[in-house]
């Protein structure tokens, strides 16, 4: 097992759902966690209650030259990041495609694909410099179907998965390993986000069934990063017990 122990963790998307579950997972285990979001009073509240050394940071990862300058701009000891988990996403919208928003294309397109690059872009030749480390992708079953209405969101966790893979192979000859989990439907504020704030829909998302939560995702990305060196997990998928598909949940209501 790779000690977790003392790494340095950045987690991108940590002031809610399943960043800030990996955060506290990650920080419980020992690791020094950088945590990243735009909403820094979240962060700060966050690394208040966490054990480890943790370091809030306000990014937007939609911005590229913000991703530049705040990374440049890490205290030296934050500067050797092991483990990279790119969370933060969003999705705006459940509409049909000749009827939904660009401005919402855009900005699924700008947090959950460019927003991953421009993070990777810049940390993964640092790992190859430092001859370690490991990026995690949170995907999703969107990444592996399309459902009605999902098109733009569920392209963007299509290009999370091509992107995946492509580093992986481009990373095969340095000791760089890359991996993804990919996940159904876990309750967060992903679907708050989605239908802008509309509380009963969003909560109707979740009811007939148990979600998943947070800490279930978090469990899995921990375990993924304490494997031993030799061992490079390329993909978990994960449902809840009543889901089978991207559009097949089974759901009982009395
Ligand atoms: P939440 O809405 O609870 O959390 C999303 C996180 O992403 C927040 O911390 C938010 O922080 C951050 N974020 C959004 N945009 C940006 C940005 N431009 N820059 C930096 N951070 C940003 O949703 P989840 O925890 O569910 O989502 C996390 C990831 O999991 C996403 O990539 C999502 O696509 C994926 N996923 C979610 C599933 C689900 O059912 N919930 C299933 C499969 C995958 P802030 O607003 O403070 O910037
Ligand atoms: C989030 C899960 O099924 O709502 O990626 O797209 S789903």
């Amino acid at each position: 097992m790779t000690e977790v122990k003392d790494m340095t963790v950045l987690i991108t998307g940590a002031s809610s759902g399943i960043g800030e579950a990996c955060s506290r997972r990650f920080s419980k285990e020992g690791a020094r966690v950088i945590l990243a979001a735009r909403r820094l009073d979240r962060l700060r509240s966050l690394a208040a209650t966490l054990p480890s050394d943790c370091l809030p940071l306000e990014l937007d990862v939609s911005n590229r030259d913000k991703v530049t300058k705040t990374i440049a701009g890490l205290p030296p000891e934050w500067r050797d990041i092991d483990v990279l988990i790119n969370n933060a996403g969003l999705s705006r919208g459940l509409d049909r495609f000749h009827e939904a928003s660009l401005d919402d294309w855009e900005e699924m397109i700008d947090t959950n694909i460019k927003g991953l690059l421009y993070l990777s872009r810049i940390i993964a030749p640092l790992m190859v410099k430092r001859g370690r480390g490991h990026i995690i992708n949170i995907g999703s079953i969107a990444g592996h179907e399309v459902y009605p209405r999902g098109n733009v969101y569920c392209a963007t966790k299509h290009a999370v998965d091509a992107i995946t893979k492509g580093m992986r192979l481009d990373l095969v000859e340095t000791p760089v390993k890359v991996s993804t989990v990919d996940p159904g439907l876990v309750q967060t504020e992903f679907s708050m986000v989605r239908f802008r704030g509309d509380v009963d829909r969003a909560k109707s998302v979740y009811q007939g069934y148990r979600p998943l939560g947070g800490d279930d995702i978090a469990d899995a990305v921990f375990w993924i990063a304490s494997r031993p060196d030799h061992v490079q997990v390329a993909e978990i998928v994960i449902f809840p017990s009543a889901q089978a598909s991207a559009a097949v949940t089974h759901k009982q209501f009395e």
